[in-house]
């Protein structure tokens, strides 16, 4: 069985590694519970409609240029593995940190910002009720956040912060922003061209 000193040992002996940083995950997703994961999941899809690939193993990159990790990390159980996440999160090379939590002492977010500082830390709060301990900060210790649940979006606003040394990156997102668009056309025409009775059948089909 895996312990929290084991992750710490981990984490420690990657940010020692000195590794390429073209090899290491660029985002790195943390949550409180495995619970968060259905609220966290549009995370994943953003950056898979991104392109980018899951790296589940730090020694051993996909082929993919860009790539994302996740760990559960609890603020209130294992606050020592919250520690050393965020601390060695610049030597294992991520680029911004999405971090998620539920209930009202939604603590991850926060904290991991004010740990992984300089590195940027946007903020999920998994909950209604976890917004305000999310983007509760005070000033001198900035968060980036999304509204409740909007974990799809914290990754595209990531790969904003990567967009900005990566012009790949910025042409995927310009690309995905292009194909909502021409999503919601569709749409329209679809609504408009069918009329409700022709449009629900369409949505049945
Ligand atoms: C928070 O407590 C977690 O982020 C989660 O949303 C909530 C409940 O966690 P579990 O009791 O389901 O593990 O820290």
């Amino acid at each position: 069985m895996t312990t929290v000193q084991d992750l710490i040992d981990r984490l420690d002996a990657e940010a020692a590694a000195d590794a390429d940083p073209a090899t290491t995950p660029d985002v790195g997703i943390i949550m409180g519970s495995d619970s968060d994961l259905p609220v966290m999941e549009g995370a994943y899809d953003a950056l898979a409609d991104l392109g980018f690939a899951e790296q589940t193993d730090f020694d051993d990159a996909p082929a993919e240029r860009f790539t994302y990790e996740s760990y559960v990390v609890s603020a209130h159980r294992t606050p020592e593995l919250m520690y050393a996440y965020g601390e060695t999160a610049a030597a294992r090379g991520l680029d911004v940190v999405i971090a998620g939590a539920g209930g009202k002492s939604a603590d991850l977010p926060n904290m991991t910002a004010s740990i992984a500082y300089p590195i940027p830390v946007i903020g999920v709060p998994v909950q209604e009720k976890s917004v305000d301990s999310v983007i509760g900060m005070p000033t001198g210790a900035p968060i980036v956040a999304v509204d409740a649940g909007k974990s799809y979006n914290a990754a595209l606003s990531a790969a904003q912060v990567i967009a900005r040394e990566h012009d790949t990156v910025e042409d995927r997102l310009v690309a995905l922003h292009e194909d909502q668009k021409a999503g919601v056309a569709d749409v329209s025409a679809a609504l408009h061209d069918r009329g409700l009775a022709g449009f629900r059948e369409r949505d049945d089909a």
